[in-house]
């Protein structure tokens, strides 16, 4: 049986699923009456956005939010779960949004999400946009009303940028551009350059909203300087192998075990780490990211051994 730093592969997959499925336990009642609006949200609205946000994902943003602050916080891991939880449910309305987005028939065109069909096929198009719109309306609602005054401005701060125009949006926008063929094409490019191409999107796209997690957790049990430097520096490790991760999952994955379709990006020709770099250099990649994330949050102690586990499990996982 295969072995990492966290004993084998089984007993990961074990600690981490238990690990994930106290932080659904923890946040989803959270999410949920986060979601409790009044009749002046349209009913097939507010239907909508809890049909995306409370369907079956990992939580793995939440999980970073929760985990952080606990790594930080001298208080016990109750204290610092219960300051986090407005960032914990902020970060996942936003990912909830970008994938209710991404799978519109203008953008990704996906019927499965999360095991389900997508938020545009169980109701309507234009319904989908809007609870997108209003997803991410109710995250800055959340955050802002949630935090401690002396920290909610700076946690709304880190959650704009990582969700606008020079990340999450500006990274789907690149990756739509490369798609559509309005960008240089780099199909004859050097590997080199088609891998730089790959970060540079994936860094946004993806590894933007986990680095924010990881900062808002540390943000709301007000973590050091010193502190927010390793979570960050796990953060940028961690991205980038979650995203190899997936392309993986997406080159050989199962769709029962996935959630969603696998197999597109090669399909459509997109670039994905196993076209560019290779499948085993991939993994390779993968795992040293993952040690270096690891090796980032040994600065932060005992306290983060939830955080060093979830990066070495996300290389192995096969959801
Ligand atoms: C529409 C602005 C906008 C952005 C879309 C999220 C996204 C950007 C695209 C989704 C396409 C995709 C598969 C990206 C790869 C990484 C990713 C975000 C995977 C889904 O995250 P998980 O695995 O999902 O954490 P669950 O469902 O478990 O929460």
């Amino acid at each position: 049986m295969a072995t990492t730093q966290h004993g084998d592969v089984a007993d990961l997959d074990t600690a981490v699923i238990a690990a994930l499925e106290q932080v659904r336990t923890f946040i989803d009642p959270q999410l949920e009456a986060t979601l409790t609006l009044s009749p002046e949200a349209a009913d097939r609205l507010l239907a909508s956005m809890r049909y995306a946000a409370l369907a079956p994902g990992k939580r793995l943003r939440p999980a970073l939010v929760l985990w952080a602050a606990a790594a930080c916080c001298g208080d016990g891991r109750e204290r610092a779960w219960q300051a986090a939880a407005p960032a914990a449910v902020a970060v996942e309305m936003i990912h909830a949004y970008s994938l209710v987005h991404d799978d519109l028939p203008a953008m990704d065109d996906d019927d499965l999400r999360r095991g389900r069909p997508t938020c545009h096929k169980q109701f309507d198009d234009a319904t989908a946009i809007l609870c997108g719109d209003a997803l991410q309306a109710l995250a800055f609602e959340t955050l802002a009303a949630g935090l401690p005054s002396d920290r909610a401005a700076r946690g709304c701060l880190v959650l704009a940028r990582a969700a606008g125009a020079e990340a999450l949006v500006g990274g789907q926008a690149d990756d739509l551009a490369a798609e559509r063929g309005w960008a240089a094409d780099l199909s004859a490019a050097p590997a080199k350059e088609r891998a730089a191409w790959l970060e540079r999107v994936h860094r946004r796209k993806t590894g933007a909203l986990f680095l924010a997690a990881l900062e808002l957790g540390g943000l709301a049990v007000a973590a050091t300087p010193a502190q927010l430097a390793l979570l960050g520096a796990y953060g940028r490790s961690f991205g980038l192998a979650f995203q190899i991760a997936d392309d993986i999952l997406d080159a050989e994955g199962s769709e029962t075990a996935v959630g969603k379709r696998v197999g597109k990006d090669v399909d459509r020709g997109k670039l994905t780490f196993p076209s560019v770099i290779g499948l085993e250099p991939s993994r390779a990649r993968a795992a040293n990211l993952a040690q270096e994330a690891v090796a980032a949050v040994a600065g932060l102690g005992a306290g983060a051994s939830d955080l060093a586990r979830l990066a070495t499990w996300i290389v192995h996982r096969d959801h």
